[in-house]
């Protein structure tokens, strides 16, 4: 049975990783931080075969305790501060977690190692971030960086730690530059959930309106579960590479409002959105689009759920959940 170390596990694509594994096969083994996580009930609970063990991104001894307790084939890091908007409030915590964790991570690798006939696998949670203010459309894996948050700054630097590790010390360490992916599973924080959860209050007569700040950025969203099974694609590669994860496709937040609130049955969404300056950033990623070719080519990866699915899933999921909350609260 292979075995699979995964940080982040209590975020999106922690979770859908983990079920991807197990039904793989996989022993997986996800890495929890705080000495009380409130997360780690809920994602055991989830996935029973989940084995979690502590340690933190910020505190290199705790990862090379993990490494050595777990021997992992196969190290998928996706813990970070992930939230754009926060980096900029938290720019120093976001380059040590997203950026230097990274590092951690990889010295934590190199150190134990694995045997030399089997050695561990790494996969870094790289962004399309990382492209900002886009020098070309498509972004591919050739297209230059120009990030334009903290958080994009850390990933550039988590990315190229990740190229350098692999070239200076063999490690088969890949890199998936991963376009939005979201999910019912989506942090409530990042626009798409925002929307389609107001929206589901909205509905529901417990919410009047949402307060969002730039309409008019264009991203290019996909689904969290098939992102994840790239992620995994990547590591069955006899060699470590960067690729490029997207559907080729763009979206304004208009876009993603039109389409969400005729799923729920709106002619128009304008006299429920209100604009509001403390959700827009100093410095925004106007449009990102990915050309998922090399993926598709070597790995034989394509997404399957396409963006009006997207959004009804996501709707409905918490139209249902929200129900579900509002009658026990009544009840
Ligand atoms: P989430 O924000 O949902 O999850 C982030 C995870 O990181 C959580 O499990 C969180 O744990 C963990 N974490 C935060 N700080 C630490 C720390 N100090 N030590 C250990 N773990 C920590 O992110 P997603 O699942 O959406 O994304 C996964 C990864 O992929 C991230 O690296 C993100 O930057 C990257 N990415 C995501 C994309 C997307 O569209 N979703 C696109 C491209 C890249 P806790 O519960 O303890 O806070
Ligand atoms: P992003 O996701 O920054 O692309 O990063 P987010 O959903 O936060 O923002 C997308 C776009 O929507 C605009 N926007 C708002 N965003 C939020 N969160 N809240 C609002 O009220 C709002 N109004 C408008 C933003 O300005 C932005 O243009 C996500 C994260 O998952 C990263 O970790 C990941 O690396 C990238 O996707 C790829």
């Amino acid at each position: 049975m292979k075995r699979a170390l995964i940080t982040g596990i209590t975020g999106q694509d922690g979770r859908y990783l983990a079920e991807f594994l197990s039904g793989q096969d996989y022993q997986v083994f996800g890495v929890v931080r705080g000495q009380n996580n409130p997360k780690a009930q809920m994602i055991q609970e989830e996935n029973p075969a989940l084995e979690l063990v502590e340690g933190d991104l910020t505190d290199l001894s705790s990862l090379i305790a993990v490494i050595e307790q777990v021997q992992p084939d196969e190290v998928y890091n996706l813990g970070a501060i992930s939230f754009v908007q926060l980096s900029f409030r938290q720019p120093e915590l976001t380059a040590d977690i997203t950026g230097l964790g990274v590092l951690r991570m990889l010295e934590a690798v190199r150190i134990v190692g694995g045997s030399e006939n089997n050695p561990m696998r790494f996969y870094q949670a790289s962004s399309s971030e990382m492209f900002g203010k886009v020098r070309e459309t498509p972004q591919n894996e050739r297209t230059a960086f120009h990030p334009r948050s903290p958080y994009g700054v850390a990933k550039v630097f988590g990315h190229n730690v990740t190229v350098n590790y692999r070239e200076a010390y063999g490690l088969h360490a890949s890199s998936g530059i991963l376009f939005n992916h979201e999910s019912p599973r989506r942090g409530l924080e990042f626009v798409t959930r925002k929307i389609t959860n107001s929206l589901a209050r909205i509905k529901l007569g417990l919410q009047d309106s949402i307060s969002l700040g730039n309409l008019e950025s264009a991203r290019d969203w996909g689904f969290a579960g098939d992102y994840v099974e790239a992620m995994w694609k990547m590591l069955q590669q006899d060699t470590p590479d960067d690729y490029v994860v997207a559907t080729g496709e763009t979206h304004t937040i208009r876009d993603f409002l039109d389409v969400a609130f005729r799923i729920a049955g709106y002619d128009d969404w304008e006299p429920f959105v209100s604009h509001d300056t403390r959700f827009e950033r100093p410095t925004e990623v106007d449009l990102l689009m990915g050309d998922a070719s090399k993926a598709s080519k070597e790995l034989g990866w394509t997404p399957k759920v396409g963006f009006e699915e997207l959004v009804e899933r996501m709707y409905e999921h918490d139209l249902a959940w929200e129900r579900t909350k509002a009658g026990n609260s009544s009840a």
